[in-house]
């Protein structure tokens, strides 16, 4: 593969984005080397700025679950944008798009739109904060909910000590407000509850992880997170950006049957335009401005291209029946095919499944929480990540995100990543 207008426009955009990028993800960092850039996408396919065609995993770290460009997508959104591209005024289609979600998610009543998984997030402790009155939350180790103050943190010395800014620039007054658990480790939990008591105003999580790679929940963790926090009185939020209308049309509540009372969304729900969404039950969603004291804005929340491009999205995966069974029997497929080449190696690594969300930890050890997932081979992992990538597969850069499969992959697309998979693992293990 040559590289070379993507090391171009990397050395150009160094000097005019901090890190050449608007994401850090996206620097390479994890694996080091040159970030490719993209020049356009169609179906399952990537095409970088030297021409180079990718089968694409991360799907936009997935939003594009139907695949790139979809035709059908693109003429809505081409048409709704003849009628311009933002009004700051309310729009039909934002009911439209409430209205497809509320209708088929049974514990929540109302939604609000933002921008962002990040707003998304941030506005639903705030919301938490302001129901209970309370300041405390519970975030768990690994499990990441955006960029906001509250939530780059880590843990503190001890299980049950305040948090600690894990950024510059993140207080040390709002770091003691973020109590930090381990992922599936219900006792973590229960330390500090016994602690904190009634201060804790909610506990957010992933439902399934896909910040540590892809981290299903333990069996009854969830069902135990959801009484322990009726019992104290505070509220559960499940983080469903990632897993919002991939793993179900009902998301991860219906996919794992537990109900949280804060539920956000983004990627999917914007179907590649910028969208976020928290929702709620009607006694909780009533507190927010402009009918409640809870202040939330934001200027192009609602933004009619975005809904147009959620509300197609979410329609073409709601009447799809065979939709969610197709792409998660394409992952399986992937899962397998992977799985045979490590039993017939031997080579430590583990894979973790659930959906379409998939990952790979060059490890002996079962990955269930942050610590596991550390505990991979890093040099292995990046030299994967680069053989996939001038073999024309891209995988996501960083042992800890997870997969991101879409509609579009084909048999052969799947079959072609195990072959080249099999390769590296015969020419590493030379
Ligand atoms: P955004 O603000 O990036 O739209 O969403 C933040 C967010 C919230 N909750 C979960 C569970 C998330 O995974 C994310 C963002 N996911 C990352 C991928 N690990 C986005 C990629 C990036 O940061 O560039």
């Amino acid at each position: 593969m040559i590289y070379k207008r993507s090391s171009q426009l990397f050395e150009e955009a160094k000097k005019l984005i901090p890190g050449g990028v608007n994401s850090p993800v996206r620097a390479f960092k994890s694996v080091g080397g040159t970030p490719i850039f993209i020049k356009k996408a169609k179906g399952a396919y990537l095409f970088d700025e030297d021409d180079n065609k990718y089968i694409d995993y991360i799907s936009s770290w997935g939003p594009m679950i139907l695949g790139h460009a979809k035709k059908e997508i693109i003429e809505k959104i081409v048409s709704q944008a003849e009628k311009g591209t933002s009004y700051g005024i309310p729009t039909e289609l934002e009911s439209d798009l409430a209205s497809l979600i509320v209708s088929n998610i049974k514990n929540i009543d109302k939604i609000r739109f933002v921008n962002s998984g990040t707003e998304a997030c941030m506005s639903a402790i705030r919301l938490a904060r302001g129901f209970t009155g309370r300041d405390k939350i519970i975030k768990f180790k690994g499990c990441y909910h955006g960029h906001s103050d509250s939530f780059l943190i880590e843990a503190g010395s001890g299980a049950v000590t305040f948090g600690q800014p894990n950024s510059p620039g993140v207080t040390k007054s709002n770091a003691k407000d973020t109590l930090i658990a381990d992922y599936n480790d219900l006792k973590s939990v229960e330390k500090i509850f016994d602690k904190y008591k009634k201060e804790i105003a909610c506990v957010i999580i992933e439902p399934v992880a896909g910040n540590m790679g892809c981290i299903p929940p333990a069996k009854n963790f969830l069902e135990s997170l959801r009484s322990i926090c009726s019992s104290f009185g505070s509220l559960l939020i499940f983080d469903e950006v990632m897993t919002g209308f991939r793993l179900s049309f009902g998301g991860a509540q219906k996919y794992l049957g537990v109900n949280a009372d804060i539920v956000t969304y983004g990627k999917v729900v914007g179907g590649g335009l910028p969208v976020g969404a928290f929702a709620s039950r009607h006694e909780i969603m009533d507190m927010l401005a402009p009918d409640g004291p809870i202040y939330q804005a934001g200027t192009l929340s609602g933004n009619p291209l975005a809904m147009r491009a959620g509300l197609e999205t979410l329609k073409i995966l709601k009447n799809d029946l065979g939709f969610y069974e197709r792409i998660n029997n394409k992952t399986k497929r992937l899962y397998d095919g992977f799985l045979k080449e490590i039993n017939y190696t031997g080579i430590p690594c583990q894979l973790n499944i659930c959906g379409s969300m998939l990952s790979v930890h060059f490890t002996k050890n079962y990955v269930n929480d942050f610590d596991s997932a550390a505990k991979g081979n890093n040099n292995i992992f990046r030299d994967f990540f680069h053989f996939m990538l001038s073999e024309g597969v891209y995988l996501p850069p960083s042992a800890f995100e997870s997969y991101f499969l879409n509609d579009a992959l084909t048999l052969n697309d799947i079959d072609y990543t195990v072959d080249k998979f099999k390769s590296f693992l015969k020419k590493h293990l030379q």
